[in-house]
């Protein structure tokens, strides 16, 4: 039997059912709610998407607008403890998926985690690239064509998470990506990565050029007047383009609290084991490999200079292990 069938039977016993993101969604997130939402419609079964923060990105919006994915706010609905939830693209009981008053009956995520005992139905394979490779692999298990709408929004969440296929991708995503390639609208996907950005950021670029430490191949800014998670995201990117550089740590005042983003170009420099240590005590972290997010919960236990040091400390170490390796090698 198709392991979606299992989320069938799970959902099919739910008075109300609701798809839930993880906080201030992304492409990928959004994507696979959405693909889950239409998939979920052939076997009679109505959901409706929710999140919790906003949306940050027009890339996004517009993606959501273009494609007509529905998805509100969870204030928007007045959620009962009978209420089925599906968590999308993040782990149950994370920092970065707001609690609310449903049951959690399912996880589908690819980040690294365990599966949570108490949850009827989880999918985690947190070698994929993106949860939208997870999503369409039910489709291909039910031997389901995606609609042009769903495989639009499958084929952007794969090519934003994975960064164009260059960021913690497997085969499974490359081969998801070459058959969504076929149906899916090619301009409109190109369009919402080649415009990730706006003019109004701009500031933020040159805060970041004329704020940004460099320690051989490590960079580190912290953004004092508060930057947003889906620009800081976008800017570790750009920082991790220079060749010199391997690991990228950003930091921002958020609200009450300090995010931050982490990129590691090397497997020698692991962005989420990283994170972890370094804000162990203060607050927490996690994701992949190759890239990772934290945040510290209260703005007042975040001392700029002494988390520097710790990601410092630890690069140094990371890379004086690195240089004995390859000076054993020759
Ligand atoms: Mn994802």
């Amino acid at each position: 039997m198709p392991k979606f069938k299992k989320l069938v039977k799970v959902l099919k016993k739910q008075k109300r059912v609701f798809i839930q993101t993880h906080n201030y969604p992304d492409h990928d997130s959004v994507a696979s709610s959405f693909g889950l939402q239409q998939l979920l419609k052939h076997f009679k079964i109505e959901a409706s998407i929710i999140y919790h923060g906003e949306i940050l990105r027009d890339s996004l919006q517009k993606m959501i607008d273009k494609l007509g994915i529905e998805l509100k706010h969870h204030s928007c609905f007045e959620i009962d403890p009978d209420d089925a939830t599906v968590i999308i693209d993040a782990a149950k009981g994370s920092r970065n998926v707001a609690e609310l008053k449903g049951k959690v009956v399912a996880v589908i995520d690819h980040h690294q985690g365990d599966s949570p005992e108490d949850v009827p139905y989880c999918d985690i394979r947190s070698d994929y690239g993106a949860c939208a490779t997870i999503i369409f692999s039910y489709y291909a298990d039910l031997k389901l064509e995606p609609s042009k709408e769903v495989a639009t929004a499958l084929h952007a969440g794969i090519s934003f998470d994975t960064h164009q296929l260059t960021r913690n991708v497997s085969l499974v995503d490359v081969e998801t990506l070459t058959m969504l390639y076929r149906v899916s609208d090619t301009v409109l996907v190109n369009s919402l990565i080649k415009n990730s950005i706006k003019i109004d950021d701009l500031p933020q670029y040159k805060y970041l050029l004329e704020n940004i430490k460099f320690h051989h191949n490590f960079a580190y800014c912290y953004f004092d007047n508060g930057c947003n998670k889906n620009l800081l995201a976008i800017l570790s990117d750009y920082i991790l383009t220079l060749d010199e550089i391997d690991f990228v740590v950003l930091s921002s005042k958020y609200l009450d609290e300090v995010i931050f983003s982490v990129r590691s170009k090397t497997p020698e420099l692991p962005a989420h084991f990283m994170i972890q240590e370094a804000l162990n005590g203060f607050g927490s972290g996690g994701g992949h490999i190759d890239m990772a997010g934290g945040r510290i919960f209260n703005k007042a236990d975040f001392n700029e200079e002494e988390i520097y040091n710790r990601f410092l400390t630890q690069v140094r170490l990371k890379n004086s292990f690195k240089i004995k390796i390859s000076d054993a090698m020759q």
